[in-house]
């Protein structure tokens, strides 16, 4: 018999949240009013939310159970949150009521809201994915488990000093997680090294060393509906065991010390999003993560089911791109070896449970594993990859894959020079549905890098065009234009984005235009007053504000938007009583800590900061600004403030881009190239909206085959032969002349392998017509107001609810 429980039916207005801070204050944070300190002001808050998210939880949970229904478990090396007070509170409809409650007790809330950490779990673009598919998944009722690891160290923390960028770490943990319930009951073993046995037909993993991961979980709630969802990261502990037997030999030392390494595992995020670095504690996070979780899965599925026959009816499992591709031959080895399932019937349900979600066509950033070090640290599941090879080898040869070039290209094992796994190729094999994140890039896949597998399995392969969730990326980040359309189009907008296409209605109106135009400037004086405060820069709130944030990449070409400034910078010296049109160029973004080209385009852009915003004869008509660790809530702050967006990759190399989606929603005009899902926003926004330039990822193929000459290029374009010989020969660095040279060589000698050279001239005509629409300020408004209204099929509840009919196949559950 279950124990009859009572406990306090927790309201909303502000009378009942006073009284929870109060009680949570004293009996969750342990202090009163006269010791509090901001911190424990935003602890006691955090508690009373936590506390109304854990009552929804708890009749979600019971639902599933209830209705039996199946789940997707979402696995993500990388889930990039940022804060949740906020968000909890405006997904709990009761952000006003807890302004007020904290200003009863002589709090100010907008005062302690920085006071959060970022969970910084993720690099960029694909952490953040998952983390608006969580919000998605939990807004729509479909019942999704995120997985991942509970990093003690996330993304590192930038500071730029003197112009350069310094990584130190960042300690999310320091002052206590109030969003996290740990969960020291549920800890699963996961074992690396030993050898395998055969015994009795079946196979035996020995003589292993082992780590247990424990599991965290984190509530996720839907933005207005009961349903929430669960976060489960799991961290790294020591047997305790083991410690003791060490202790009794009487080395105390080397028990604690071996804790410590075992539990390493779970110590930091890679700082890296582009090139698989061959190190052994990677791999060993993966396997830990999958391993963990695929146990949790099976143990959940056999609580309510008898055998695990019909596993594939109830579970779904999607692989945030080939991080977590381990759990394929781990949950083969749990069905094969644990459970005693036949080979055959665990390769048929893989395929049903399994599908991949591709992030990246650039060559470095596919990973593979070395054969060697994955049979060290594996060997059982190197077994199962060598099995499932043979037998993925053997049906292409029955479909007609007979050429010998054609079977090295697609085995799993690359055996040019020394041997590795393609991790891709494993996820394609072992999948139902493997699909690219905008139409570009799954056309890209599918006829280039996975050609082969695409002819094989034409059924496989899908689009599913990536989506931001409208809740932090306007609603909270944005209040005056999120309030602005409420007041214009009504609510519903934050759970079906494509209403905002109603805007359309008020074109021509001139009292939505100017208000509409007043929330912009609203933003930007916010921005440029947090920059004054930081940096002490002054800029004005009427220049057009022109941002590329995103990580540093050269095939994001931060380069490109450099030259442009160079060019402009020196056209105004030039001819300074000219009509310019006033422009803050604001950059953000992280440099992976070993991506040296990447650290000296952040100096880059510094020195020429410096520079610019230095010279008197510029003044107000340019400035450069880079803003420091760049990351969510950064973005938050910059995001509604801009007016131009930089999405400017060299054609066929961004997957998709978001960035560009929140800019857009935000009432930002793009100027890009035809990538990622830049092709689909121009689509919805309507050509005469956005500011296309440069050569398409099929002129990029031919401009390579034909044999590319950039260096013919800068001879013939004085101007842009001018910035780079500024460049070359130190005028941005007096005090150290060659410090940029590479740069130089790089663009001009070196093959400039993306293609700045090529795109610049349109690139800078394109930054022409820009500042010519600018200066039309109603017909720039109109164009704002456009993107806004068509940006609507880019919400990650569109993207979520096409995963779940077309991918997972599975349905929301009824809250009754
Ligand atoms: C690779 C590695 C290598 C090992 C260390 C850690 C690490 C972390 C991430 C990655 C892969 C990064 C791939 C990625 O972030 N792709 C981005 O995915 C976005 C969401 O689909 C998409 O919008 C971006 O265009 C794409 O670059």
């Amino acid at each position: 018999m279950t124990a009859r429980l009572e406990f306090d039916q927790l309201q909303s207005s502000a009378e009942a949240l006073r009284r929870s801070l109060s009680n949570r204050l004293m009996y969750g944070v342990g202090k009163d009013a006269v010791t509090a300190i901001p911190q424990d002001w935003l602890h006691a808050a955090a508690l009373a939310v936590r506390d109304r998210l854990v009552q929804r939880w708890m009749v979600t949970t019971r639902r599933q159970y209830e209705q039996d229904v199946k789940r997707v478990y979402y696995l993500s090396m990388e889930f990039l949150i940022g804060r949740t007070f906020s968000n909890a509170l405006l997904a709990l409809g009761i952000y006003d009521q807890m302004k007020e409650a904290l200003a009863d007790v002589g709090v100010d809330m907008e005062s302690i809201l920085d006071l959060e950490p970022d969970a910084a779990l993720g690099n960029g673009g694909l952490g953040r994915l998952a983390a608006c598919f969580l919000d998605s998944m939990a807004t729509l009722g479909i019942p999704g488990f995120g997985y991942g690891i509970r990093y003690d160290y996330g993304m590192f923390r930038q500071q730029i000093v003197d112009g350069e960028q310094v990584e130190a770490p960042d300690y999310w943990l320091r002052a206590g997680n109030p969003w996290e319930f740990p969960r020291p009951e549920v800890q699963y073993r996961v074992h690396f090294g030993g050898r395998t046995v055969r015994r009795d037909g079946h196979v035996e993993w020995l003589d292993t060393q082992h780590v247990n991961a424990m599991a965290y979980d984190t509530v996720i709630p839907g933005y207005a509906t009961d349903a929430t969802n669960t976060l489960r990261l799991w961290s790294a502990r020591a047997d305790e065991e083991l410690d003791l037997s060490a202790f009794n030999q009487g080395d105390y030392q080397r028990a604690v010390e071996s804790r410590n390494i075992s539990e390493n595992v779970s110590r930091l995020l890679y700082p890296d999003d582009s090139t698989v670095a061959g190190r052994e504690l990677r791999l060993r996070q993966e396997y830990f993560f999958v391993c963990a979780t695929m146990q949790d899965l099976i143990r959940r599925y056999l609580r309510t089911h008898s055998t695990l026959a019909r596993f594939s009816d109830k579970v779904a499992v999607h692989l945030n791109d080939t991080h977590p591709v381990l759990a394929i031959p781990e949950l083969i080895r749990l069905l094969v070896d644990v459970h005693r399932m036949s080979w055959d019937e665990a390769i048929g349900n893989i395929r049903r449970v399994f599908s991949y979600t591709n992030h990246t066509l650039m060559p470095e950033a596919l990973e593979t594993w070395d054969v060697e070090l994955l049979g060290r640290l594996l060997p059982r599941h190197l077994q199962i990859i060598y099995d499932i090879n043979a037998a993925f080898l053997d049906e292409a040869s029955d479909k007609g894959a007979h050429e010998l070039d054609m079977i090295r290209r697609m085995s799993l094992v690359d055996e040019s020079g020394q041997r590795r796994v393609r991790m891709a190729h494993l996820a394609i094999v072992a999948s139902h549905k493997v699909n690219g994140v905008s139409k570009l890039h799954s056309q890209l896949m599918q006829h280039d890098i996975f050609a082969d597998f695409a002819r094989l399995y034409p059924d496989r392969f899908t689009n599913v065009t990536n989506g931001i969730t409208p809740r932090r990326w306007l609603g909270q980040s944005n209040p005056p234009l999120a309030r602005l359309i409420d007041e214009s189009i009504g609510t519903k907008w934050r759970t079906d984005l494509t209403e905002l296409a109603g805007l359309r209605g008020l074109r021509g109106d001139a009292s939505f235009e100017a208000a509409f135009r007043a929330a912009k400037r609203c933003n930007k004086v916010r921005l440029a007053q947090r920059a004054k405060l930081r940096s002490g820069m002054v800029f004005d709130p009427d220049a057009l504000f022109d941002m590329q944030v995103k990580r540093i990449h050269e095939y994001k070409r931060q380069l490109l938007n450099v030259l442009h400034v160079i060019v402009r910078y020196n056209r105004i010296v030039a001819d300074p009583q000219r009509d310019w049109v006033p422009r803050v160029v604001l950059f953000a973004g992280k440099a992976a800590s070993a991506y040296r080209m990447a650290k000296t385009i952040i100096k880059l852009i510094n020195d020429v900061a410096v520079k610019v915003n230095n010279d008197p004869v510029v003044g107000e008509r340019l400035k450069v600004l880079f803003v420091p660790n760049y990351g969510v809530s950064i973005a938050e702050m910059m995001i509604p403030a801009a007016d131009l967006s930089e999405q400017i990759s060299t054609a066929g190399t961004e997957a998709s881009g978001t960035g560009n989606m929140k800019l857009a929603l935000n009432g930002a005009l793009t100027i890009g190239t035809l990538d990622g899902a830049n092709i689909e926003i121009g689509e919805s926004v309507g050509q005469e909206n956005i500011f296309i330039f440069g050569n398409t990822a099929e002129q990029v193929n031919a401009l390579r085959a034909a044999g590319y000459r950039p260096r013919q290029i800068y001879e013939e374009n004085a101007e842009l032969r001018n910035a780079l010989d500024q460049i070359r020969t130190g005028f941005f660095s007096p005090d150290d002349p060659a410090r940029f040279s590479e740069i130089f060589y790089t663009l001009v000698d070196w093959g400039d392998h993306y293609l700045v050279l090529a795109d610049f001239a349109e690139f800078v005509a394109a930054q022409e017509a820009v500042d010519r629409r600018f200066v039309d300020m109603p017909g720039w408004t109109a164009s704002a107001i456009a993107n806004v209204a068509g940006v609507g099929q880019f919400s990650s509840d569109r993207a979520i609810a096409e995963y779940a009919r077309d991918i997972w196949n599975v349905k929301p559950i009824d809250m009754g």
